[in-house]
């Protein structure tokens, strides 16, 4: 865990999910971090193995599925439309460190789930279409306990360009630039948990990235050409001929079985309306095993 010098939390964080249950101070630990700091980095969570084979449904799927956006591919809600990636998100392993999260309350899953490759990010947080985003109430709400889990399928130096960079403490204060930025150096199979509140950037675009978009977005109309896929298509000529290896990412949000998590994910459910989808019979049952019911953006209306 990045956010924590001690060495006895680092050591049994990486004991068997089995024996976590029976540490609650490390435990406290872990929910202390994230309310204070709005992040922690849980190392080892995935073994090379795993990380293999997401990393390679992931590329598979992008490949034709998904939108051209940002610069990369992406996918919305990718656990609706991937099955191995609802799997492997719902997997004991993963759902025992939400559990971890969570608890003594259980896990809700707000459906939201992406998968991304070679994407681009600038500084924003989570919130921005939330209600309480407004006036700003939701920064200092300490009931508020709503995160994202990242899972990104490489090496990530924390000072690479491609890292994701925090602004520690942001969570509660709302978008302020004046806070010191941090890289979170992430070996693959690390997982990041961060505080959907948190001001954050991923992959930041460079000054070629930049004024290739605004190239593509003026002669786009004029050529008929989709701009989006045009600026991606580009891109991945340049990572290809520079050999920059592709950056693959996937993300779920969840949160404890409280108001404030249905209240935010309801909130996603009526921006994206379009999404309905059931998740396959395995997976249900083994949310259904570990008391979660099934994300509510996939619910019908
Ligand atoms: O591409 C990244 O690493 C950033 C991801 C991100 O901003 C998000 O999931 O909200």
């Amino acid at each position: 865990m990045v956010n924590s010098t001690g060495a006895n939390s680092i050591d049994e964080l990486r004991a068997p999910a089995s024996e976590l249950s029976k540490a609650p101070s490390t435990t406290n630990q872990l929910q202390n971090d994230l309310t204070s700091d709005g992040y922690i980095v849980i190392r080892d969570v995935l073994t090379p193995e795993q990380v293999e084979r997401l990393r390679r449904v992931a590329k598979q799927y992008l490949r034709s599925g998904g939108k051209y956006l940002y610069g990369g591919k992406f996918q919305l809600h990718a656990m609706y439309v991937v099955d191995e990636v609802a799997k492997f998100m719902t997997s004991n392993t993963i759902l025992s460190r939400l559990k971890e999260i969570t608890q003594p309350l259980d896990v809700v899953l707000t459906g939201e789930c992406d998968l991304m490759i070679n994407t681009t990010s600038s500084w924003h947080n989570d919130v921005p279409h939330h209600p309480r985003c407004v006036d700003g109430s939701i920064f200092s709400d300490e009931s508020f306990r709503v995160y994202k889990i990242a899972f990104y399928l490489q090496d990530q130096d924390e000072n690479s360009n491609a890292t994701l960079k925090v602004r520690p403490r942001s969570h509660l204060k709302g978008l302020v630039q004046s806070l010191p930025a941090k890289g979170l150096g992430v070996r693959a199979g690390d997982a990041i948990i961060f505080d959907v509140r948190i001001e954050h950037a991923g992959q930041m675009p460079t000054l070629i990235d930049r004024s290739l978009r605004k190239f593509f977005e003026r002669i786009g109309p004029l050529l008929r050409l989709d701009v989006q896929k045009a600026f991606t298509v580009t891109r991945s000529i340049i990572r290809r001929l520079s050999r920059t290896p592709d950056r693959v990412a996937v993300f779920m949000t969840f949160g404890p079985s409280d108001a404030e998590t249905y209240s935010y994910a309801e909130e996603g459910r009526h921006r994206h309306p379009g999404v309905r989808g059931t998740l396959n019979a395995d997976v249900l049952s083994q949310l259904a095993a570990n008391n979660i019911v099934p994300p509510i953006i996939g619910a019908p209306a």
